[in-house]
C-alpha cells in the first residue's frame, strides 16, 4: 500500500509553524522539541521535516542528506543531554513508533528520547 501523509497531523502544523514548540535543536532538515507528556526527565521528539509517514517511509524515499541530518541531530541530542554512557551518562532509550501494531499516534515521522531516570523493562 503506498504511503499516504496527512499535511494536517499536528507535527506538520508544528513545522509550518501554526503551533508553537519548544524547541531543542533546529537544522536544515530535522527539528527536534520537547513532548508536551514527558514521560520521563529527557523527552525530545526528532521529527524530520520531509513529509514522511513512519521509519519505513523515511528511509526508502528520504535523501541521504535528510537521513544523515537526522541522525546526527539525534546523536547530538544524546549527547547534549548527557545521557550517553559512553561520555559518562547514565544511558538513554530511542523508541519510534510505527502503525498500529506499534501505536504510532501521530503520523509524521519522528523517534523519541527518552533519559534522566531508569526506564524499566521494555515491555508492551
Ligand atoms: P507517537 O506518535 O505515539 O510515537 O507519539 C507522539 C508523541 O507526540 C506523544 O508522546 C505526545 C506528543 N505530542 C502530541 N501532540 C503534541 C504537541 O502538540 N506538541 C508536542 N510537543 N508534543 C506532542
Amino acid at each position: 500500500m503506498p504511503y499516504k501523509y496527512d499535511d494536517q497531523n499536528i507535527f506538520a502544523k508544528i513545522l509550518r509553524g501554526e503551533i508553537p514548540n519548544d524547541t531543542v535543536v533546529e537544522t536544515e532538515h530535522t527539528l527536534a522539541f520537547n513532548d508536551i507528556g514527558p514521560k520521563a526527565p529527557v523527552h525530545v521528539l526528532v521529527v524530520p521535516k520531509g513529509s514522511y509517514v513512519n521509519h519505513d517511509h523515511f528511509h526508502s524515499r528520504a535523501t541521504d542528506a535528510e537521513i544523515l541530518d537526522f541522525v546526527r541531530v539525534t546523536a547530538r541530542i544524546i549527547a547534549d543531554k548527557g545521557l550517553a554512557p559512553g561520555a559518562g551518562g547514565s544511558g538513554y532509550r530511542v523508541i519510534g513508533n510505527a502503525g498500529p501494531h506499534g501505536l504510532q499516534e501521530v503520523p509524521h515521522y519522528h523517534l523519541h528520547i527518552l533519559g534522566g531516570r531508569p526506564l524499566g523493562a521494555m515491555v508492551p
